[in-house]
């Protein structure tokens, strides 16, 4: 259901809300934007966790599209769900949109398993990426919304918030045009 997605323009890793979203990398090991961020305010127990997860299960490091979670550390909030974003790459559209679409559906099916009930998503890929912002913003909220309207019948009944968190009034903005589309209300 779309009223429960919300739009705030702000830095992620200040959310009070049980799960945040990283836009990590496969390496699972850190880089820069929002997963420098986080690793820096949740301090060292997110990379222990994710170098463990490396050492086991994720070996060859999370593929792009998929989703798992870690503590938070020192952040507010529990956990950190970590996912891998397409780059963008216009000659393979639409299979890394599929990917994009992925990263929201694992990364709600993992916070929903753990039993979030608010998780905040940054807008994946639309950094260091490259994706177009307001495509990326598109496949973002449309994905959510699916999940919250049923499509993922467990996830969606879970979750009482979906919060974005755009960094800059730009990004706000370009979410905000998305979000009136997708309820039909036009530019
Ligand atoms: N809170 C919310 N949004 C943020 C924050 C923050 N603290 N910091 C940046 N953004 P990016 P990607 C915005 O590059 O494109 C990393 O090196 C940012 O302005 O973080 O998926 C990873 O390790 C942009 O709008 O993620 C990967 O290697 C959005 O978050 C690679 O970057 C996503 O930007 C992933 O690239």
């Amino acid at each position: 259901m779309v009223t429960r997605i919300t739009l705030v323009e702000g830095d992620i890793t200040e959310q009070q809300v049980d799960a945040v979203v990283n836009a990590a990398n496969s390496s699972l090991l850190g880089g820069g934007g929002v997963d420098g961020a986080i690793h820096r305010k949740g301090g060292p127990r997110i990379l222990e966790e994710c170098r463990r997860l490396r050492a086991s299960h994720w070996g060859g490091g999370l593929p792009t599209g998929r989703s798992v979670a870690t503590t938070a550390g020192r952040l507010p909030a529990r956990w950190v769900v970590h996912t891998v974003g397409p780059v963008y790459l216009a000659e393979e559209y639409e299979e890394r949109a599929e990917l994009l679409a992925s990263c929201y559906r694992e990364s709600l099916r993992t916070a929903a398993e753990l039993g979030a009930r608010t998780v905040a998503f940054p807008a994946v890929s639309a950094g260091v990426y490259g994706w177009p912002p307001a495509d990326a913003a598109r496949i973002a909220l449309g994905t959510v919304a699916e999940v919250l309207d049923g499509g993922d019948a467990q996830a969606g009944a879970e979750l009482a918030e979906v919060r974005f968190v755009l960094f800059g009034a730009e990004m706000c903005g370009v979410f905000e045009r998305a979000l009136r589309e997708l309820l039909g209300q036009g530019g």
